[in-house]
């Protein structure tokens, strides 16, 4: 078994050295004195891939082998960022590749940088399904991850003139050392055409075609014992080139058939959350669940093909409405090419899907045209209607819910109605949920809705991205916690060990020191290593109220200006995060948080108390180095609007104090750090429906705060920059504040004050750091995956041979 012995010996330094130096030779076509950071870096992966192969076919050879239940996870997005740094952690080459690149002469750091971040999503729930992709290879779960292979990931973040500016991602540009493309799998997703009935089957005629070609990355587990695949989607055109009509001398129609394939796998959609109601969108989300479904089946049919078995061996999980077109799509396959009658296709495709929802936003609710589906899938919307008028039937449901309204199709309803179980992502959402956009399919079917609270990968963000932090872990409880967060509870007696506590917060101190230095050399920003370094990153979104943040900024500043002598904590507040393109009033926050911290950071009175850095471009690599770094997480959200957050958890597990509202799973996280290690501030999320509800409340909460209004006066004096860029901002504030700004504006002023009392002593602070670490284990994406698998998908872990 060739591929196994790799694996399982112990590799030196000076194996992997000869490794590197053999694939700079013979794969990259470098000799070393040639060789930029570019071919070193690919010499590297090339090398810790193959040692990726021996466990991924063993897991692959073992599920088939054992038969065993696959589950599959679909989304539009995969936040991946880097895999160099991650791949190596979890093969445990930490050791003998630091002791290769030295012996190369080579510098980690610098190798690791070099790759491009994998930006295959916009945010939250592309970056959960990478960690989820994580834990189910560490939990050895038989697992494929199903998404587009995007040539152009989330566009790249400058600013021009304090403003965003967008550039296109270009991370193909450069060869990509973790995919294997598998040219044999291969399935053609039809568009458009019209519908025929043949021997009393409808068979579906497409008008145009393209080809979905596999790209598979090995995903592995801790510890290297087990890698599932990450199968990614490009688009290829079904004909190259139309030659009658090339040859009658139209040459832009006669490339048709290219141009579609070549728009399809283009680009992601930067929206977070809007749907923009546009056709290539509809038609990205058909090619991936159509591939990802005519794999599904070719596979199931290989190993079982016995239809009743479906529900036993296949586990289908929709991230978000995106892949909702499943339900139709997977009845479709079950009626029109096996034969099933509609009833039996129905129950197998609910017995196989799963649902989560990950917001209850209106605004971001998926809807489309009947017009615009019954002409891009035309089948699909005859199936859609008929889902809908079985299920008006046999659940009785009142006549103003359904899938299809008016001229709309619903796809959250689509989504749950096709479902056998619907998840929330905390505690909280979940009842909002039922509560809320789902109460009533929620009355029909009571037991569908189950909560998953969402959690993050420990390795990641933790093992790889604090190494301070893991040494001193390592050294005080051993390496477990790794695999199993809730040990990290062995370091409840050490909130009281001084000498603990005194490393611990040298360890910060470590991250905050590398961070300052970053932030000098990149923005000119002087962070003071010892001040509060309170962090927000994120999209930018009027819900998750950077605009707080913002004016806090600007009223503490005032405060300072007026007793520069007084016992002010330094602080320094770092932004991260990218707004949707057209998303105008988001961009006008970005546009006046850089405003204010140039004129903050250049006033000689405060500037030793109050720093302001907005580094561009955040991404994954940057929440690496932001995170472990922070001393103070920023978890604001109107309550009832955040459906959970994986940045808070990340944070928490990393040793920063949350000042957070009782919103997502902040909820949770502050019941189990203790709330008195937790600065909680603003309304409930039935508080915060109320107030909305109160017709002036925004007027009335700024008249009522002095601190809001000096904030609020500041900006319209043009102290900012032009008052008139900001006349907007403020009208909506002063007359609407639809996330109540305004009304959780003294609140959390207050709790901030509480943040600086708490940080002037040490001890005490680092014993609060100490406790959120301790009691975070529970914030562990395994945790979230064994959830899934025990009560959604009754899958089981599998031993390879
Ligand atoms: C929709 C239409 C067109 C283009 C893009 C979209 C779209 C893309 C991403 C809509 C929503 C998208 O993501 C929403 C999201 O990230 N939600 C977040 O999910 C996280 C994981 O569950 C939660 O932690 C966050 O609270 C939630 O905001």
């Amino acid at each position: 078994n060739p591929e196994r012995l790799i694996v399982t010996q112990v590799l030196t330094a000076e194996d992997l050295r000869d490794q590197i130096l053999h694939h700079l030779t013979h794969t990259q076509g470098r000799g070393p004195e040639f060789a930029t950071v570019f071919d070193w870096r690919l010499a590297v992966s090339y090398t810790v891939r193959d040692l990726m192969v021996g466990p991924w076919v063993g897991a692959i050879r073992a599920a088939r082998d054992q038969g065993a239940k696959r589950v599959y996870y679909l989304s539009m997005e995969f936040l991946i960022g880097r895999i160099l740094g991650d791949a190596i952690v979890n093969l445990g080459l930490d050791q003998p590749m630091a002791g290769a690149l030295g012996l190369l002469g080579l510098d980690q750091q610098v190798i690791l940088d070099d790759e491009p971040d994998a930006a295959l999503g916009n945010g939250g729930l592309g970056r959960l399904a990478a960690c989820f992709m994580e834990s189910l290879s560490s939990l050895n779960c038989p697992a494929f991850g199903y998404g587009i292979r995007y040539e152009h990931g989330l566009f790249r973040q400058r600013f021009e003139g304090g403003q965003q500016v967008e550039t296109p991602e270009d991370w193909l540009n450069q060869p990509h050392p973790w995919e294997f493309v598998r040219i044999n799998y291969s399935y053609t997703v039809g568009f458009k055409g019209h519908v025929e009935t043949v021997d009393g089957r409808a068979v579906w005629r497409p008008g145009e075609s393209v080809i979905a070609r596999a790209y598979d990355t090995p995903v592995i587990g801790w510890e290297g014992t087990w890698a599932n695949s990450l199968r990614l989607w490009g688009a290829l055109p079904t004909t190259l080139l139309d030659l009658k009509r090339f040859n009658a001398g139209d040459h832009t129609a006669a490339a048709e058939p290219e141009a579609l394939a070549r728009t399809l796998s283009r680009v992601l959609y930067p929206d977070d959350t809007t749907d923009s109601g546009k056709e290539l969108r509809l038609k990205q989300e058909y090619f991936l669940t159509s591939a990802a479904l005519q794999d599904i089946m070719a596979r199931f049919m290989a190993e079982h093909g016995d239809l009743d078995l479906l529900p036993d061996k296949v586990a289908i999980q929709l991230n978000d409405t995106h892949p909702a077109i499943a339900g139709p799509e997977l009845m479709r396959l079950l009626m029109d090419d096996h034969g099933l009658p509609f009833e039996r296709a129905r129950d197998l495709a609910r017995a196989t899907l799963n649902y989560t929802n990950h917001t209850l936003l209106p605004e971001a609710l998926e809807r489309w045209s009947t017009w615009l589906m019954g002409r891009v899938l035309p089948r699909h919307m005859q199936i859609i209607q008929m889902i809908d008028d079985d299920h008006r039937k046999t659940s009785g449901r009142p006549a103003h819910i359904g899938i299809v309204h008016g001229d709309q199709v619903h796809m959250g309803e689509l989504a749950f109605i096709m479902a056998g179980r619907v998840n929330g992502v905390s505690a909280l959402h979940t009842e909002l949920v039922k509560d809320t956009v789902f109460a009533d399919l929620h009355r029909l079917h009571p037991d569908r809705i189950v909560n998953q609270t969402n959690g993050v990968t420990p390795r990641r963000w933790l093992r790889m991205a604090n190494p301070a932090l893991t040494g001193l872990l390592d050294d005080t409880i051993g390496t477990g916690w790794t695999r199993d967060l809730d040990q990290l509870n062995r370091l409840e007696p050490f909130a009281h060990d001084a000498a603990f506590l005194d490393q611990l917060r040298a360890a910060k101190r470590a991250n905050k020191v590398a961070l300052s230095d970053g932030l000098l050399a990149g923005l000119g920003v002087k962070a003071d290593p010892d001040a509060i370094f309170d962090v927000q990153v994120k999209r930018m979104h009027e819900y998750k109220r950077q605009l707080l943040n913002i004016l806090e900024a600007i009223a503490l500043w005032h405060r300072i200006h007026e007793a520069p002598n007084g016992n002010w904590t330094p602080r320094v507040k770092i932004f991260g995060g990218k707004a949707a393109p057209g998303y105008w009033l988001a961009k006008s926050v970005i546009h006046l948080i850089n405003d204010v911290a140039t004129a903050i950071n250049n006033d000689p009175v405060t500037s030793e108390f109050l720093q302001i850095a907005y580094p561009p471009n955040y991404n994954v690599s940057m929440a690496e180095d932001l995170i472990p770094a922070a001393d103070l997480s920023e978890q604001i959200s109107t309550a009832g609007k955040e459906a959970s957050g994986t940045g808070n958890m990340k944070f928490t597990m990393n040793g920063a104090l949350t000042i957070g509202t009782l919103d997502g799973a902040n909820v949770e996280i502050r019941e189990l750090v203790g709330p008195e290690n937790f600065f909680l501030f603003g309304l409930t999320a039935a508080e915060a429906a109320a107030e909305k509800a109160r017709p002036g409340h925004a007027r009335a909460a700024i008249e009522a705060s002095e601190n809001m209004k000096i904030a609020l006066q500041l900006i319209a004096e043009g102290r900012f920059g032009r008052a008139e860029s900001w006349y907007s901002l403020l009208d909506r504030t002063w007359n609407d504040d639809p996330f109540l700004v305004a009304s959780d504006f003294d609140s959390y002023f207050a709790a901030q004050r509480a943040v600086d009392r708490a940080y002037a002593d040490p001890a005490s602070w680092d014993r609060m750091a100490c406790l959120n670490i301790a009691r975070s284990g529970f914030f562990s994406s395994d945790r979230t995956i064994r959830g899934y698998m025990r009560d959604i998908w009754h899958a089981k872990p599998v031993t390879p041979a």
